[in-house]
């Protein structure tokens, strides 16, 4: 049996934040879970690195694109591991091998007749990589923008080659009817079922105005669409057209695991591909909801308040897992809120399950010298416990694989409260003191077991936590579907260790500090919003006047002009600037320029530039800023 899970491939145009986090920790518990199962699964995840809006991001950062990409691409692996994601590969849209089965896969599209030359004409957000026809875009403050991200939106018209996607409505239509799972949640579902009742337009799948992206076959001077190329990596990743073994092994996918702003691309247009290379359709995808960050908009001006790192290492891998898949409801739009977390990490972990271990191994050590108890005497409490314990196993297999996650987590915390009960009714403590020691193995040993289900559940979610109590209750066994549907699995006489406790609490009022901390974050991130900076923000920028010495262009590049510049009492140093389509070499030479002398120096082209120059730019206009009289090289200008 296998079982294939992706998650989006994420641009590399920023770092990843607790939006990217939270689509891979769940592919990741869903993956751990369906191996626990017994399912062969192949867990991909990847990085989306070609298009206009990594170009931008790469060019707003002075840097080579490629270069910048392979940085960023490592920020996500590395983070990935820290997360201890199970994927079992990452796909870059710039591998050599994706870019060829890109090519691949849209020649046979070619040879279906679904692509054809036109003319394109229509409004373009670089930020979703998204075309809107003008029924579609918005208006803010007499500007158009986008009505996935409310970002301007810019006129686009070119001579593009299209996919016949209209051709392939009533094709979507009857694979939806057929298939009433093939979208969730439903209302995702009847969101697409309404664009294919207006029915689909053809789209324009190549871009000429840029390079940075896969040349398309037989006429390079277009390259792919960012989102063809993107969505081919589902299908390149396992080996499509080159390793049949594999790919027929795993495709079609059994869930391409996404957020809710990309659900058209994934349920409609990618769909539509697969039909026109002849492949089947994915069995599911599911498009979940979108998180806040206490309240706010997950946006890169909130800067280190959304790097799921920073709470990692306050709380733990388990602990934010844990709340990520209890508070916000799975598929639904939801707020990661630190005050909820740290209730639910008091309430639920350390109160009800750590607490639930920690009395019952207190008892195990005192009374059994550590050693799991054999069950005899029977207590009229013991056959609920059971049929309770080994219901919960049977609706947690039912919910998981229904993808319904947080009522996953409630029915096993449901089973731990009747745990919690029954520990308490059975009085244990009475029964020791009363010398009754058969009945206390009894309650001590099923106790023990209830735990031991509640560990293997959550092993998924809490990988590292239910390791901690396999080891406590002296289980050391690998957990199969068998041991998690009988009761009974823990050998008596195994040796139990009674530790510390799971978790440990953390006062609410120990985050006022960080609710501080958070306040003075949220007012510098409004003024940053509104475009304001203080007079130290200015001071950090040192200003100077420059002499060129020399200039000349840089090989290779159309934009490029490398300069020796004189800064006085700093030096000499060597400047790259994008100048070459405004100055010749030689017109430069001698200007008094104005230069940011503490910039960290950043390679353009392989080549060092040692600060940065300023110009005014307009449209294609640009023009140096200089000074007004003469002045010594190296004066600083405040
Ligand atoms: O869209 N809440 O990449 P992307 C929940 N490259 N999930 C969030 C989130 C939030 N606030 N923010 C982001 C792209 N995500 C394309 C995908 S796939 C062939 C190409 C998650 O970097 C969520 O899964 O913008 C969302 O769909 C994805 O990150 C978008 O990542």
């Amino acid at each position: 049996m296998k079982f294939y899970i992706t998650t989006p491939i994420y641009y590399v145009n920023a770092e990843p934040h607790i939006g990217s986090a939270y689509t891979t920790i769940i592919a990741d518990i869903i993956a751990r879970y369906k191996r626990m199962i017994g399912y062969d699964v192949f867990f991909l995840t990847g990085t989306d690195e070609h298009g206009l809006k990594i170009l931008q991001a790469a060019q707003a950062a002075g840097r080579d694109v490629k270069e910048f990409c392979d940085e960023l691409a490592g920020k996500f692996k590395q983070l990935w591991k820290d997360l201890k994601i199970t994927n079992d590969f990452f796909i870059r849209t710039t591998d050599p091998q994706h870019e060829e089965t890109v090519r691949f896969f849209v020649k046979k599209m070619m040879e279906n007749g679904d692509i054809y030359k036109g003319k394109y004409s229509g409004w373009y957000c670089v930020h979703c990589e998204t075309y809107y026809d003008e029924s579609e875009v918005l208006e803010k403050d007499g500007k158009k923008v986008c009505p996935t991200c409310g970002r301007e939106v810019k006129w686009v018209e070119e001579e593009n080659y299209f996919f016949r996607l209209s051709k392939y409505n009533d094709a979507l239509k009857k694979h939806f009817e057929e298939n009433p799972d093939f979208v969730e949640p439903d209302f995702r579902k009847n969101e697409m079922l309404k664009i294919l009742e207006k029915g689909l337009k053809d789209i324009s799948i190549t871009r000429t105005t840029f390079k940075w992206g896969v040349p398309f076959p037989g006429d390079e001077k277009h390259v792919i669409y960012v989102w063809v190329d993107a969505l081919i990596n589902y299908v390149s990743a396992i080996g499509y057209g080159r390793d049949e073994e594999t790919f027929n092994k795993y495709w079609p996918a059994d869930v391409h695991l996404i957020g809710k702003e990309i659900n058209r691309f994934h349920s409609l247009i990618w769909p539509a591909m697969l039909i026109s290379v002849g492949l089947p359709l994915p069995k599911k995808i599911f498009a979940h909801g979108w998180l806040t960050v206490n309240g706010q908009k997950i946006s890169k001006s909130l800067g280190n308040a959304i790097d799921p790192r920073r709470f990692v290492e306050k709380y733990g891998n388990d602990v934010i897992r844990y709340y990520l898949v209890r508070d916000i409801v799975f598929g639904k739009d939801g707020d990661f809120s630190e005050e909820k977390l740290v209730t639910r990490l008091n309430a639920d972990l350390a109160n009800d399950y750590g607490n639930l271990l920690h009395r019952t191994l207190a008892m195990v050590k005192k009374h059994f010298s550590n050693k799991i108890p054999k069950p005899s005497e029977s207590t009229d409490l013991d056959p609920q416990l059971k049929e309770k314990t080994l219901k919960t196993v049977e609706n947690y297999i039912k919910l998981m694989d229904s993808y319904k996650l947080t009522e996953a987590l409630e029915t096993v915390w449901d089973l731990i409260s009747f745990v919690n009960t029954y520990f308490d009714r059975t009085r244990p403590w009475i029964l020791a003191k009363e010398g009754k020691m058969e009945k206390l193995a009894t309650v001590l040993y099923n106790t023990s077991e209830a735990i031991l289900k509640v560990a293997m559940m959550t092993l998924p979610i809490m990988p590292d936590t239910s390791e901690e109590v396999f080891r406590r209750l002296g289980f050391k066994e690998k957990v199969t579907p068998e041991l998690l549907k009988t009761w009974g699995t823990l050998k008596p006489g195994s040796e139990a260790i009674h530790g510390k406790p799971l978790f440990e609490k953390i006062e609410l009022k120990d985050l006022k500090k960080v609710a501080e901390v958070k306040k003075g974050v949220k007012e510098k991130v409004r003024s940053e919003e509104a475009g304001i900076i203080t007079i130290d923000d200015f001071a950090k920028v040192d200003l100077r006047v420059a002499k060129i010495l020399s200039a000349e262009k840089v090989e290779g590049s159309e934009k490029l002009i490398k300069m020796e510049i004189d800064l006085g009492e700093l030096g000499k140093r060597q400047l790259v600037g994008g100048l070459a389509k405004y100055y010749k070499p030689e017109e430069l030479v001698g200007k008094l320029i104005i230069v940011v002398a503490n910039l960290k120096p950043r390679k353009l082209f392989g080549i060092e530039s040692q600060g940065m120059l300023l110009a005014a730019k307009k449209g294609d206009k640009l023009t140096l800023l200089t000074v007004e009289g003469e002045i010594e090289p190296g004066a600083k200008i405040s």
